[in-house]
């Protein structure tokens, strides 16, 4: 407890470092400015890692994938309106995705911002963040900074995990109590995220539709990699026999290579499964809503899902098998209720799934090797899909369109939560918050694979990367644009295409700038020789890897969703 202690006096700026260090909160992602800039160097005096940003989308970014990664809400501290607003997209993102993650911003004065009279930065910063967050609460009196900061860490972490707004006006920060009463004020929250144990019944139904199905099929969700329930999602996967398809977040949660992976016939299993169990993985667009082309017609599969949030069930089809638990809970519930003499999975439809993986592996394997010059994305991801390999504790954060489509599929994890990602809304901007805060929050080296569009959302944090010398190296896939670097302006103008950028950038020379190592690598060879030695010498790295303009297409594997005008078609 922080103190004056000639008057016994406590104040704002204390109680909130307070109360924040009493919840275990180790790591502040911020900007400063006012009103928050003693709130953050009292931080660093008081022994918190305060992580200084450049913009506040990205620590707020960096705040959100924390939580992924810790299961504690990350926190992010922003000033008011614009800093607030910038980041209020990643607190949207928190929510969105089901990560605990707390905006803190500071605010202007209530009387001021009531009366609309103009006050410096001024907004209704709590009517703005509620639409997009899972709770949003102000705090007016230093007396009430323990209970507002119980209630945010409370509500972003227990139930579905999400995104929390705590308002704090400026006047608070300066406000003094007695000291001895400001300690008792604080409160530690007890088991902020309890168990939801599921109803034995669920857990029947849901047991006995598994066994009775020819084509079972398992889907791992970035909720079961948050879950950190590891060592029982993989004995209950093994124990069942059933192939399983992990979402992209969720890869690593069994090793990529692991005989029961369905993740390259992912076609195959989704169209012939009769039954599938989700397991943290909601039925949104990323498995087309449970329905159409891509999946079984329509009356030829039941679904089992497990997820915490009951409200999910039915979302989009009928569940014959709601389990509303933690996964945790849950899947420990399946392996009791299994017993040791479980059935395995029918062997000729692991066998089907099998043959379909190696059909697609093998077929891939040889363009992996190819040593073109420009690179195309197969050569420079073969050279990384073998690098992850050699150092499976390395993280993997990934953005872009191709550069995230491929890397997806050909860069196998091998280890829980190593792969992060553009998650629910695709978002280009998470790379190098992500990077920061995965490298931070785990001591492991980081790899940011990036579509060089990815890159430039979040480019200038990689000074932020060089000053906490960070060790993450920095992969700009370089194809010159947005999807690829080749369309033309359909006027024949003077202005480039809109998807196109400067030919021959040297995103490598950015980093040099800040004091880090720069590269640029025009080969396979030369970018397997440059992120090995990054990864070695752990300094922040930008390796520019130049990839032929012409190597990508529209929107990677997503160009289905373009909507296609009819009007002023040419024939
Ligand atoms: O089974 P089949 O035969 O179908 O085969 C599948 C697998 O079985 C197989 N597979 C394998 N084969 C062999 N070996 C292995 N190991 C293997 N593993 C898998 O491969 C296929 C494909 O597998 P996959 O990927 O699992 O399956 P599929 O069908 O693709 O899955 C469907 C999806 C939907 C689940 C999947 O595609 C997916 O997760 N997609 C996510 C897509 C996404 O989120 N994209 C990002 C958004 S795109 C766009 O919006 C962009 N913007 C606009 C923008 C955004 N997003 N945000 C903001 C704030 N502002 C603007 C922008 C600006 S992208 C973008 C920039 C792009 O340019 P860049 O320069 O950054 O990037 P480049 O494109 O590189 O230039
Ligand atoms: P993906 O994009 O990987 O398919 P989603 O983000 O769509 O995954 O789904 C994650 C789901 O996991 C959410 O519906 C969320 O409620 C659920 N979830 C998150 N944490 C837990 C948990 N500990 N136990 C059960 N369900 C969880
Ligand atoms: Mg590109």
């Amino acid at each position: 407890m922080s103190s004056d202690n000639a008057q016994s006096l406590t104040d704002g700026f204390h109680l909130v470092i307070d109360a924040l260090k009493l919840n275990g909160i180790k790591t502040l992602y911020a900007v400063p400015g006012i009103p928050i800039t003693d709130l953050l160097r009292m931080s660093q005096a008081e022994g918190l890692r305060v992580i200084s940003f450049r913009h506040e989308q990205h620590a707020g970014y960096a705040a959100s994938i924390a939580g992924f990664l810790t299961q504690k809400p990350g926190v992010c501290l922003t000033v008011s309106a614009p800093g607030f607003l910038n980041g209020l997209t990643a607190l949207a993102h928190a929510t969105t995705n089901c990560f605990p993650m707390i905006l803190i911003s500071g605010s202007s004065e209530r009387e001021i911002v009531d009366l609309q009279q103009g006050d410096y930065e001024e907004m209704d910063q709590l009517a703005v963040a509620k639409p997009v967050c899972k709770a949003a609460f102000r705090v007016l009196h230093a007396q009430d900074i323990g209970i507002g900061v119980a209630r945010a860490i409370r509500a972003a972490c227990s139930g579905r995990p999400g995104g929390v707004y705590l308002d704090l006006p400026a006047k608070l920060f300066a406000q003094t109590m007695d000291a001895a009463a400001g300690a008792k004020s604080l409160v530690k929250v007890v088991d902020p995220a309890p168990a939801h144990i599921p109803a034995p019944e669920s857990v029947a139904r849901a047991l006995s539709l598994l066994k009775s199905a020819k084509k079972p099929l398992i889907i791992l969700g970035k909720g079961a990699a948050y879950a950190q329930a590891d060592a029982d999602i993989r004995a209950f996967v093994e124990k069942s026999g059933i192939p399983y398809l992990p979402m992209s977040m969720a890869k690593g949660l069994l090793p990529d290579t692991h005989p029961q992976s369905a993740g390259a016939a992912r076609s195959t299993v989704l169209k012939d499964a009769d039954v599938v169990m989700l397991i943290g993985a909601r039925l949104n667009w990323l498995l087309s809503h449970g329905k159409g082309k891509t999946w079984g017609a329509p009356g030829t599969q039941t679904f089992i899902h497990v997820d915490i949030d009951p409200k999910e069930m039915d979302s989009n089809i009928g569940i014959a098998a709601p389990v509303v638990g933690d996964i945790a809970s849950t899947v420990a519930a399946f392996l009791k209720a299994m017993g040791d003499s479980w059935p395995k999975a029918p062997a000729e439809w692991m066998a089907l799934v099998r043959d379909k993986v190696e059909g697609n592996v093998a077929k891939m394997a040889p363009r992996l090797q190819n040593n073109n010059v420009p690179m195309d994305y197969h050569g420079a991801l073969g050279v990384l899909k073998r690098i992850f390999k050699e150092r499976p504790e390395t993280i993997l954060v990934n953005e872009g369109a191709n550069t995230l489509d491929f890397a997806r599929s050909i860069i196998d994890i091998y280890q829980p939560r190593k792969r992060l990602d553009v998650g629910t809304w695709g978002v280009m901007g998470i790379g190098m918050g992500y990077s920061i805060a995965a490298a931070i929050e785990t001591g492991k080296p980081v790899v940011a694979v990036e579509g060089d569009s990815a890159f430039g959302f979040s480019g200038m944090e990689i000074e932020t990367i060089c000053r906490y010398k960070l060790p993450v190296c920095v992969v700009v896939f370089n194809n010159g644009g947005i999807y690829r670097g080749t369309d033309k302006n359909p006027t024949g103008g003077e202005d480039v295409a809109t998807t196109v950028f400067v030919k021959d950038a040297r995103y490598d020379k950015m980093m040099e700038a800040f004091g880090g190592v720069g590269v640029n690598a025009t080969s396979p060879d030369e970018l397997a020789r440059a992120v090995n030695a990054a990864i070695d010498c752990g300094k922040p790295t930008l390796i520019n890897a130049v990839i032929d303009e012409k190597a990508g297409t529209e929107s990677g594997r997503i160009g289905n969703l373009n909507p296609q005008s009819v009007v002023g078609k040419k024939a």
